[in-house]
């Protein structure tokens, strides 16, 4: 249990989770969309032929002998060639509600500074490219007008801005320098929150730097700022530091921030490392490249199958699984992005049910798939099938619910419920069997809708 040891006036503000409902809302997504996309779209991890071996989006900061010549002046000045003709906002949206997904998290600017809509505070904006239109603005209305949310990705470093430091300032020069660039960051955000009120969050990176570390105070009362400008408006763990310099959860050890955070690329081994807090994962489908790379031909890629193996494992843990898009420097998402988004839409529209609003089941994982629940719905979702056809189900005694009827989601197919007779087995389960049709030829997971009732 957590006690507040440590005085601190920049740690947590707050116990327990949120309970007001827009963070319920957040609660029930289950799948969300993110996309990474910049000018780094346009190099797409490589140039005159070399290739950057990190993620694309980082490509700026290539160096060494690999890298071509002069190769950060080269990419500060690719946007005067960003014109993504191809780029139909409204075709993205239709394709994330398609997809099945409940929110969108969008790079607004990314770590080279770059920023998508027509900041006042910087040139370095969609305003000098030869594309001008303000991107951001058609993304919101987008997906707001398919009834997807949207979250505002924003990263707290900015290589193009000349304040911006790393390192904690050690000069008068470079602290009156950092004290720029953070007025800098608190005007475009109040700017982003000014021109875009549909937005539902913020969602921060490329907080970790020294310097940033150590504005608690700057970073708490830009928090409190923000959250008062724009009410209900939901930010992650990311954000800040205490005055110790902890991140995400503070010297008490108590989280920061409306949800963890923290879940990139990776997702909890069991329910219980949370302790009860929100999450969630944003998941690439490469290993490691958010922004488009040109060649995913040299990398394992995800597969919808995977993907919702993952969705499941986050929402029987109570948390969303968010999926990033990198679409290319014209404006396209990539035809192996489409056939995944395709893949889950089709999954989704079957089994919806299973992810959307539903929770952990309070029961112990099946080795063959995921639990989820939702009011006096249980829901089973099959990964492996068992080769006999037969789902058991072990249900503690002390569950005090015992599955009524079941159906297969895939055709609405009403299936068998037996009691299992253990004897005197006594572990403190109920098994039952559900009997699968014989002819049932499932390519990708299926879901078993369970109605419960109270077992007496
Ligand atoms: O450095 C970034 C990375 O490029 C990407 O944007 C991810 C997305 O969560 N965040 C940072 C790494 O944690």
């Amino acid at each position: 249990s957590k006690t507040d040891t440590i005085p601190l006036k920049y740690g947590s503000h707050r116990i327990g989770n949120r309970t007001d409902e827009m963070m319920e809302r957040w609660r029930s997504y289950g799948l969300g969309q993110f996309i990474h996309w910049g000018v780094y779209a346009i190099p797409g991890g490589h140039w005159e032929g070399k290739s950057y071996n990190g993620a694309a989006e980082w490509i700026r900061s290539w160096g060494g002998a690999s890298a071509p010549a002069n190769w950060q002046a080269t990419y500060d000045n690719l946007y005067k060639q960003f014109n993504p003709v191809a780029f139909d906002a409204r075709k993205w949206a239709k394709q994330a509600k398609d997809m099945g997904a409940k929110y969108l998290i969008f790079t607004t600017k990314h770590h080279d500074g770059f920023s998508l809509w027509p900041s006042k505070y910087t040139d370095y904006s969609i305003t000098n490219t030869p594309y001008k239109k303000d991107i951001v603005k058609q993304v919101v209305d987008a997906y707001d007008a398919e009834g997807i949310d949207v979250y505002l990705y924003f990263s707290i470093i900015d290589w193009n801005h000349p304040g911006y430091r790393s390192g904690v300032p050690k000069t008068a020069k470079d602290s009156l320098a950092y004290e720029d660039f953070k007025q800098f960051t608190r005007n475009q955000l109040l700017e982003l929150l000014t021109n875009y009120p549909k937005t539902k969050g913020l969602w921060f990176d490329g907080t970790w730097d020294a310097a940033w570390v150590k504005q608690s105070k700057f970073a708490d009362d830009l928090e409190k700022e923000l959250r008062a400008f724009h009410p209900g408006l939901i930010i992650g763990s990311r954000f800040r530091a205490d005055e110790n310099g902890k991140r995400h959860f503070d010297s008490n050890g108590k989280m920061m921030g409306d949800y963890e955070q923290g879940w990139e690329r990776k997702l909890p081994k069991s329910i219980e490392v949370l302790e009860g807090r929100d999450w969630d994962c944003v998941m690439t489908i490469p290993p490691n490249q958010w922004g488009y790379n040109s060649d995913w031909k040299s990398s394992y890629i995800k597969t919808a199958h995977d993907l919702t193996d993952m969705l499941l494992h986050a929402v029987s843990m109570n948390g969303n699984l968010v999926v990033n898009f990198g679409p290319d420097g014209k404006g396209n998402i990539r035809p192996e992005e489409s056939i995944t988004a395709a893949k889950l839409g089709e999954w989704t529209k079957v089994n919806g049910a299973a992810i959307y609003g539903a929770k952990y089941a309070g029961l112990p994982k099946p080795d063959y798939g995921y639990y989820t629940k939702k009011d006096n719905k249980l829901f089973l979702t099959v990964i492996n099938k068992p080769v006999n056809g037969t789902l058991r189900l072990a249900i503690p005694r002390s569950y005090k619910q015992k599955p009524a009827n079941a159906v297969l989601l895939i055709g609405n197919i009403k299936l068998n419920i037996t009691t299992v007779d253990m004897g005197m087995s006594g572990d403190g389960n109920i098994y039952y069997d559900i009997q699968l049709p014989a002819n049932l030829n499932a390519t990708s997971p299926f879901v078993v809708s369970i109605e419960l009732i109270n077992a007496t």
